[in-house]
C-alpha cells in the first residue's frame, strides 16, 4: 500500500501559481499587474496561499467529526502572532516557489514579506508561547481551536524620542488582514452587570448590558499541510447597533453610543504584563473571551451530543494564566442555569474540563479582582463563586483558616482557577517547584498530584527553519530533511561537531545572519557594527527583574576598563538591546533611557569605537526577533533566580546556536543540562541563595563596596556621565541600587562579570567557540513545542495525535 503523501496534494507547478496570484490581483484586488503596488502583490500572494490552506483546514475538521475526537480549546488573553505569510509558505513548503515566481513577475518576496504588519496581539513570552502552541498543536494533529480577542490595536508601537520610549498606537488592522474568514453568523451575547433573579430555586441571571460576540477565524497550518486548526478571535460588536430615536432628534453623537461602548471591548490589549490593575474594562474583557469561548465550545458539542455530563470525554479547555479563569464559573453558570444541571455536578464537569498554566510568580501580576467589582459587573459569577468556595471548605474540612478563594473582599483567580481545574502547571521544572513550594502550598498538599510541570518550547518551523534560512541549509544538507517536526534529530549533528569542513560551515551561516544584521542595525540606529565582532543580545520585555540594567552596568564597566588602558587588547562587542516597557512602569522606563544614553557617549567614543558598540533598535517585535536571534553570538538570559518562570527567548537562540550567559533560572536550568554545563556560562546567586541573601539587610550597599568597578560605575552614573544635561536624571535609579535592589543587581555583579571575561576568552577561539555553539543547536531538539504539546495532550488534555509522527 502506498502511503498518502499530503505534501504531493499540496505540490503545485510555478505555472498554476503565478496564475493564481495573477487571477487574485485581478479579480480580488481588481489590480492590474501593471498599477499593482507592494501592498496589492502582497494581498494577491497571501490569498493564493490562504487557499492552499483551506484543503487540508477542512480535512482536519472532517477528520475530527467524521472520528469524534475530543477538541483541546487553548483560552488565551494574547496570541503574539506577528507575520504569518512566510510562515505558512514555509509550512507548505512554497516559499521558494513563490520567491522564483515572485521573481519572475519582477516582485521581490522578501520586500512583500516586510511589507506584512505584525499581528502583535500579546504582550510578551505568554501570548508568543500561545502562537508557538498553535503551530505545534497543528503540526502534531491535535485538534484543537484557539480563543482569543481580535484586539483592533495591538501591543504599542515603540520609538525613542531623547532616548525616552514614547509609545503610539499600533494599527495593523488598517490594512486589510487577508488570512481571517470573518464569521458574522456565529454570534453569541454576552452580558454584564444587571442582577439575579431567584424563582423557586431556578436562578437566572438578568444582565444590564450586553455585547454581541462575533467569530474571525484563522486557519493555522501545521508543517507540511498534514493538519490545520481554527485560532478564532472574538470581535465586540453593540447589540442593537444605534439609537434610531436619537439620531432623528439629531443627537447623532448619543446615537451612536452603543456601538462606541460595544467595540471598546475589544479595541485594545492591556499593554502591562507587570502588575495587575484591577480595572473593570479588563475584567469585562477577560469574561468576554471566555463566555464566548464557552458558548461556542457547549454549542459545537451539543451539535453531535445530547448528555452535557459527557463533556469532559470529548472537550478540554487550556486556561493561559488566570485570565481567563472566570471560565470556572461561566461553565458552571451555563450548566445550573441555563441547562438546569445541578451545582455538584456542574462543578465536577467544570474541574475535569478545565486545566490551568501558571506563567508567574510576581506577587503583583497575580490577579485578584475586589468583589465589589466581581459582584457589580458579574453578580451571577461572584455567587458561584462563593458556592465553589464554600464546597471547597465543606469538602475539606482540614483546609487552613487562611486559604481561600474570597479573602479580603478579593477574589484570588489562582486559587479559582486551581479548585476549577484537574491539572495545575508550571513552565519549567523549577518554576513548577516555586509553584508548589511558594504559591499553592496548602493547596497542594489537599491536592497532591494536581500540580504537574510542562516546561515550555518554541517551534522549530518559525525559529530555525524560516529565521535562519543559512543554518536550516546546512542543517539538512548534514543530516538530511525531516529535523523540522522531529527536533530531536538535531542530536545527529554531534557526530559533525569534530568535523572542522562542518564547523566552518556553521560559523559562515552565523557570519552570514551577522553581515544582514549589520545592514538592518545601520539603518534603524544609525550604529556602524563590526560583523567580526561578538554579537551579544538582550531581547525581551524590559523588567527589573530581567536586569538589562545589569548588563548595562557591566557594559559600562567594560568601557571604563578600556578608556583607562586604551593599549589593551579587547574582545570587540557589539551590545544590542531590545524591548518595550509597560506605558506606567517608570524603574523600567529610565532603564531605557540610560541604555539609550549611554549608547549615544560610548558610540561616539572614538577611543573605544573598534571595541564597544551598542545599538537599542526600537520597537522590539516577533518579525526583529527573527532578524536579531539567528543572528546573536551571545544570548543574555540573566534574570534574578527564582523569578524567570520559564523564558522562552533562551530557547530560540540556543537552537540558533548562541551560547547563553545565564543564571539557573526558569527554563536556563534545563538548557544548560541538555546543552552540557561546557556549553553555557553559568553565574550567580540561585533562587535559594537569593531569596537568603534578600534577608541580609546589607546585601547591596556590601556587594557595591567591595567592587571597586561597580562602584566606578555606579558613580558615573550618579555624576551624570551619560546624562550631563540633567547630571541628576538617574538619581533615584542608583540610589534604588545602593539602597534596596531587590532584584540583586549588585550581589550577582562580579560574577556576571567574571563570567563575561570566560565569554571573551572563548571567543577568542573561534573554532572552540563554533563547537560549543553547534552543540548547542545539536542539543536543543527538546525544546520544541512540539515535544511540549505532546506533554499537555499525554498528561492534561488525554487527546491522542490524529497524525502518526512516523508518517
Ligand atoms: C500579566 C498581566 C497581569 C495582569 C494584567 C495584564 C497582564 C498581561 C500579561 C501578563 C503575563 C505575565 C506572565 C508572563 O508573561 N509570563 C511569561 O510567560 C512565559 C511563557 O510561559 C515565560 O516564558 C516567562 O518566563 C514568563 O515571564
Amino acid at each position: 500500500m502506498t502511503k498518502h503523501d499530503p505534501v504531493a496534494d499540496l505540490a503545485l507547478s510555478s505555472e498554476t501559481l503565478e496564475a493564481e496570484i495573477l487571477r487574485h490581483l485581478k479579480f480580488t484586488l481588481g489590480k492590474d499587474p501593471s498599477h499593482a503596488a507592494l501592498y496589492d502583490w502582497r494581498m494577491a500572494v497571501s490569498y493564493t496561499l490562504r487557499d492552499r490552506v483551506v484543503a487540508p483546514w477542512f480535512a482536519a475538521t472532517r477528520r475530527t467529526w467524521a472520528e469524534d475526537r475530543k477538541r483541546v480549546y487553548y483560552l488565551s488573553m494574547e496570541f503574539l502572532i506577528g507575520r504569518i505569510l512566510q510562515d505558512a509558505a514555509v509550512n507548505l513548503g512554497l516559499n521558494d516557489l513563490i520567491d522564483d515566481v515572485l521573481g519572475r513577475l519582477g516582485v521581490s518576496f522578501s520586500e512583500l514579506v516586510e511589507d506584512e504588519p505584525d499581528a502583535a496581539l500579546g504582550n510578551g513570552g505568554l501570548g508568543r508561547l500561545a502562537a508557538c502552541y498553535m503551530e505545534s498543536m497543528a503540526t502534531v494533529g491535535c485538534p484543537g481551536y484557539g480563543y482569543g480577542i481580535r484586539y483592533e490595536h495591538g501591543l504599542f508601537r515603540q520609538r525613542f524620542e531623547g532616548g525616552r520610549q514614547v509609545e503610539a498606537p499600533e494599527d495593523w488592522l488598517n490594512t486589510r488582514n487577508p488570512w481571517e474568514f470573518d464569521r458574522p453568523e456565529v454570534a453569541y451575547e454576552i452580558g454584564f452587570k444587571g442582577h439575579v433573579e431567584d424563582r423557586e430555586g431556578r436562578v437566572r441571571w438578568i444582565p444590564g448590558e450586553t455585547v454581541v460576540a462575533t467569530a474571525h477565524d484563522t486557519p493555522v497550518i501545521g508543517w507540511r499541510g498534514r493538519w490545520a486548526n481554527t485560532l478564532r478571535l472574538w470581535g465586540a460588536k453593540p447589540t442593537t447597533l444605534f439609537d434610531l430615536g436619537r439620531f432623528n432628534r439629531g443627537d447623532y453623537a448619543a446615537a451612536a453610543e452603543p456601538e462606541a461602548l460595544a467595540r471598546t471591548l475589544s479595541r485594545v490589549l492591556y499593554p502591562d504584563d507587570t502588575t495587575y490593575q484591577g480595572k473593570e474594562l479588563r475584567l469585562k474583557q477577560e469574561f468576554f473571551l471566555t463566555s464566548a469561548a464557552l458558548q461556542d465550545i457547549i454549542r459545537r458539542f451539543l451539535d453531535t451530543h445530547k448528555d452535557l455530563t459527557k463533556l469532559a470525554d470529548l472537550v478540554a479547555v487550556q486556561m493561559n494564566d488566570t485570565h481567563p479563569a472566570i471560565a470556572g464559573p461561566e461553565l458552571i453558570r451555563l450548566l445550573c442555569d441555563e441547562h438546569a444541571m445541578d451545582f455538584d455536578t456542574a462543578l465536577s464537569i467544570t474541574q475535569r474540563v478545565l486545566a490551568y498554566t501558571n506563567h508567574t510568580l510576581m506577587p503583583e501580576a497575580l490577579e485578584r479582582w475586589a468583589t465589589y467589582l466581581m459582584g457589580s459587573v458579574l453578580p451571577r459569577h461572584m455567587q458561584i463563586i462563593e458556592h465553589i468556595d464554600s464546597w471547597h471548605r465543606r469538602t475539606f474540612p482540614n483546609r487552613p483558616h487562611w486559604v481561600g478563594i474570597v479573602k479580603h473582599h478579593e477574589v484570588r483567580m489562582g486559587d479559582l482557577a486551581f479548585v476549577t481545574s484537574h491539572k495545575v502547571n508550571g513552565v519549567s521544572a523549577l518554576h513548577t517547584d516555586l509553584v508548589k513550594e511558594t504559591l499553592f502550598p496548602e493547596l497542594n498538599a489537599l491536592h497532591p498530584g494536581r500540580i504537574i510541570n510542562q516546561t515550555n518550547g518554541v517551534t522549530p518551523r518559525r525559529w530555525l527553519r524560516m529565521a535562519n534560512p543559512a543554518l536550516s541549509s546546512l542543517i539538512t544538507e548534514t543530516i538530511g530533511e525531516g529535523w523540522e517536526d522531529d527536533a530531536d534529530r538535531l542530536t545527529e549533528l554531534e557526530a559533525h561537531v569534530a568535523d572542522a569542513g562542518f564547523l566552518d560551515a556553521f560559523g559562515a551561516a552565523k557570519r552570514a545572519n551577522k553581515e544582514r544584521l549589520v545592514a538592518w542595525l545601520k539603518d534603524e540606529t544609525g550604529v556602524s557594527a563590526d560583523p567580526a565582532a561578538m554579537f551579544d543580545v538582550q531581547v525581551k520585555r524590559i523588567h527589573e527583574y530581567k536586569r538589562q540594567l545589569m548588563n548595562l552596568l557591566q557594559t559600562v564597566a567594560d568601557w571604563h576598563v578600556m578608556r583607562e588602558a586604551p593599549n589593551g587588547n579587547y574582545v570587540p562587542r557589539v551590545k544590542i538591546f531590545g524591548g518595550k516597557a509597560a506605558p506606567g512602569y517608570y524603574a523600567a522606563k529610565q532603564i531605557i533611557r540610560l541604555i539609550n544614553d549611554v549608547a549615544r557617549v560610548v558610540n561616539e567614543d572614538p577611543v573605544t569605537r573598534d571595541w564597544l558598540k551598542i545599538a537599542y533598535p526600537p520597537n522590539y517585535n516577533v518579525s526583529k526577533a527573527e532578524k536579531l536571534i539567528p543572528a546573536a553570538d551571545l544570548s543574555e538570559q540573566i534574570s534574578t533566580a527564582g523569578k524567570e518562570a520559564s523564558g522562552t527567548g533562551n530557547m530560540k537562540f540556543a537552537l540558533n546556536g548562541a551560547l547563553t550567559i545565564g543564571t539557573l533560572d526558569g527554563a536556563n536550568v534545563e538548557i544548560r543540562e541538555r546543552v552540557g554545563a561546557e556549553n553555557f556560562f553559568l553565574f550567580g546567586l540561585t533562587a535559594e541563595e537569593a531569596a537568603r541573601r534578600r534577608e541580609f539587610q546589607d546585601h547591596a550597599r556590601s556587594a557595591i563596596l567591595a567592587s571597586q568597578p561597580l562602584q566606578d560605575v555606579l558613580q558615573m552614573i550618579a555624576e551624570g556621565r551619560f546624562s550631563p544635561e540633567e547630571p541628576n536624571r538617574y538619581h533615584d535609579l542608583v540610589h534604588n541600587i545602593w539602597n534596596s535592589d531587590y532584584f540583586l543587581v549588585a550581589s550577582d555583579f562580579d560574577a556576571y562579570s567574571a563570567a563575561q571575561r570566560e565569554v571573551d576568552a572563548l571567543y577568542a577561539r573561534p573554532a572552540d567557540w563554533a563547537r560549543r555553539a553547534a552543540l548547542n543547536t545539536a542539543r536543543m531538539g527538546f525544546f520544541s513545542s512540539d515535544r511540549a504539546i505532546r506533554g499537555y495532550m499525554k498528561d492534561i488534555w488525554s487527546v491522542k495525535p490524529a497524525l502518526d509522527p512516523e508518517a
